[in-house]
């Protein structure tokens, strides 16, 4: 793969889950910095390579420290929870939205490529499945409204200013060092929870489906991404194929014999039902192909 190379690359969020495991793809052939206030992330995950800004996408000063000079900016730190911009939807909003605005400003000021950590969230409730990357927007919470209102704010800064912006629609990626408590991923809930043999809690009947995308092939669609697509387009970055949430538990407690069994609890809001996506678009126009299977890669992370 075409891997950008001797490129002065900002990564947000480069301590956390998504990021650093960017930050590691990145770092032996370009000069990387991170910028993380170090929420979720963990000073550990970054490599001694990068340089690390730890300091909030508020802190002004901080960003324009990280931004100076840059080739290459992956924003990635966010509020990543849907169920947290419900409970917390100015704070998620300042995060998720004016922070990302100020940095399209700095991508526009030093001529960056800007590469956006956008989400399948945007889509909320689909009118059809697979979703395409022209479907309606309908989010179903502040969390997708917020990234769906980045990703126009992408769009417009290539269409106004000419910056060199892709957006790349995460579905529900899972992998190592997805670790955020209440508010981390499914995965990582029902991997712990089995572990220590409590029942598997399921949010509402389980049949709400989700397209399950390991971390590393998150890291390859960022690399094809700063080399390849077209810019102002946003792409959907996923398996192209999903399970249910009851399925995905039954598949955890068969899979590593637990002793644990299914229970359901109230549905969340802000919970979207059908996520699927075509990732035909990304396969054509970045050369993107999912490579890592659930089942195999669940085992790896027990
Ligand atoms: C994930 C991402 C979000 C966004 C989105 C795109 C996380 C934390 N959030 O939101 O950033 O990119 O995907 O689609 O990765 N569930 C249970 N039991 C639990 C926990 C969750 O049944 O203990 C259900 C939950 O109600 C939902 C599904 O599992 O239907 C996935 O939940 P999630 O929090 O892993 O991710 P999601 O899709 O809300």
């Amino acid at each position: 793969m075409e891997m950008p190379t001797d490129q002065s690359v900002l990564v947000t969020g480069g301590a956390g889950f998504i990021g650093s495991h960017l930050v590691d793809a990145l770092v032996a052939d370009n000069d990387v910095v991170v910028l993380d206030n170090l929420s979720s992330g963990r000073r550990e995950w970054v490599d001694d390579r990068a340089t690390l800004i730890a300091a909030d996408l508020h802190n002004a000063q901080a960003v324009d420290q990280a931004v100076d000079g840059v080739d290459y900016i992956f924003h990635e730190a966010a509020n990543v929870s849907v169920e947290h911009s419900v409970d917390a939807p100015v704070e998620s909003h300042e995060t998720n939205v004016d922070a990302t605005l100020r940095l399209l400003e700095h991508a526009r000021n030093e001529d960056a490529r800007f590469i956006y950590a956008s989400s399948a969230a945007v889509y909320g409730t689909p009118e059809s499945i697979p979703i395409d990357e022209s479907d309606p927007k309908q989010p179903t919470s502040p969390y997708g409204l917020e990234k769906h209102s980045a990703d126009e704010y992408c769009r417009l800064y290539h269409e106004i200013y000419g910056v060199e912006t892709i957006a790349l629609r995460y579905f529900n990626v899972y992998g190592p060092r997805q670790r955020g408590g209440q508010y981390s991923g499914v995965i990582d809930i029902f991997l712990d929870q089995a572990r220590r043999e409590e029942d598997l809690t399921i949010h509402g009947d389980g049949k709400q489906t989700r397209d399950f995308v390991h971390v590393d092939d998150v890291v390859t669609a960022n690399c094809l991404a700063a080399t390849h697509g077209v810019p102002g387009e946003a792409y959907n970055i996923g398996t192209g194929s999903s399970i249910t949430i009851k399925d995905l538990a039954q598949l955890v407690v068969d899979t590593f014999e637990t002793n644990s069994s299914v229970t359901h609890i109230d549905a969340r809001d802000g919970d979207i039902e059908q996520s699927c996506p075509s990732i035909r678009k990304a396969q054509r126009e970045l050369g993107f192909e999912p490579t890592q299977s659930l089942n195999s890669k669940l085992e790896a992370l027990w």
